[in-house]
């Protein structure tokens, strides 16, 4: 019998990206197969790519049978600064996308598992804001975090109801050198790096005080494929799990940055993503994932500004920093 295939939606994403190399070293690249709505002749990635809308339920289902897979990740969506530019899109896509998948799975018996990423977004003003627990009040306030609470409910409905194995982190902002952010309010922690290793100045969108949660992102990846692999036993929690890997504000990278380049400046012009971000946690509680599924993370601010500086500079070739 052929080995069930992986199946990554959303795959040229931040995410995506690195998810999918990883799934080919540790699965096999013939077992891994990206997709994106992006044209194939547009990408250059190591696995079989095909070009795949997720909202198209019907050429969805095609593939998953074409291709016998067994496990989706979908990790399509828009992103909290962008939904808010058109809000209608952002739910339409991000509710659709996860309810084709979840139906997939109802319907079709070899696709026997499904990733399906919330965020920190969940959390709204009247969350509490220190070590943010699992379960408290959460009354999010955009449209990205109102679809990724609502996306928690379904999954967990979809488990409950159907026997769907579900599995959710909820995600804090991610921050890795080898692709760009999709327009989330956590994406200046990535576009710092690259004006400190060219030798500019950075403006950034948030006040200098604002503390979010934060993940280096190949504790991401280690954490999404470490849930995924879980017994499902162990899998205690089918809304989503909270994440956590360190907490550091804008003022706090900026002063990691210059550690290793002294000359570095930050300015802090605040914009409508300064009001998303005041909304969300400073610091998360992920006590569930570390004793259902032995979570623990291993990047800190400072571990990480070394990696994400030396290797951000490769990409410059042309600057020499220091
Ligand atoms: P991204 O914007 O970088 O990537 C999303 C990918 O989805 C893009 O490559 C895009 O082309 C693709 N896409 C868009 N519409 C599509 C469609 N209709 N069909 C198929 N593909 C489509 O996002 P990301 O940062 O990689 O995030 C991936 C997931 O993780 C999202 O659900 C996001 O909400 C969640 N998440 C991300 C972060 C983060 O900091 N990056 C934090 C929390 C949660
Ligand atoms: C965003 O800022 O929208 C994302 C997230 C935390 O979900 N990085």
């Amino acid at each position: 019998m052929n080995t069930p295939k992986i199946l990554v939606i959303g795959a040229l994403g931040q995410i995506g990206s690195e998810l999918v190399e990883e799934l080919c070293l540790q699965k096999g690249t013939e077992n891994v197969i990206a997709s994106d709505i992006r044209p194939e002749k547009e990408v250059n990635i190591a696995a079989q790519y095909l070009q795949l809308n997720v909202m198209d339920k019907e050429r969805l289902y095609a593939v998953i049978q074409e291709y016998q897979i067994g496990t989706i990740y979908n990790l399509a969506a828009i992103l909290s600064a962008k939904g808010e530019q058109d809000p209608m899109f952002a739910w339409k896509l991000n509710m659709e996308g996860l309810f084709n998948t979840l139906e997939a799975a109802k319907d079709i018996s070899h696709l026997t598992k499904i990733f399906w990423p919330s965020s920190i977004a969940v959390f709204g003003p009247n969350s509490p804001r220190d070590n943010t627990p699992q379960y408290c009040v959460m009354d999010p306030n955009t449209v990205y975090g109102i679809s990724k609470l609502a996306g928690e409910r379904w999954c967990e409905y979809y488990f409950e109801k159907y026997g769907v194995d579900v599995r959710s982190l909820r995600y804090p902002g991610l921050i890795g050198y080898k692709a760009a952010p999709g327009g989330g309010t956590t994406d200046y922690a990535v576009d710092i790096y690259h004006y400190a290793v060219q030798n500019k100045p950075y403006q950034c969108f948030l006040r200098e005080d604002t503390a979010l949660p934060m993940m280096y992102m190949e504790d991401a990846i280690r954490a999404t494929i470490l849930l995924m692999d879980s017994p499902p036993e162990q899998i205690k929690n089918r809304s989503s799990y909270n994440l956590s890997g360190m907490s550091f504000s804008p003022l706090g990278i900026t002063q990691s940055i210059q550690k290793q380049i002294p000359g570095f400046q930050c300015t802090y012009v605040p914009d409508f993503r300064q009001k998303i971000a005041d909304s969300w946690p400073m610091s998360i509680d992920d006590t569930e994932a570390r004793n259902d599924w032995g979570w623990k993370p291993e990047f800190d601010l400072e571990k990480m500004t070394g990696i994400m500086l030396e290797n951000i500079a490769i990409q410059y070739p042309e600057v020499t920093t220091g």
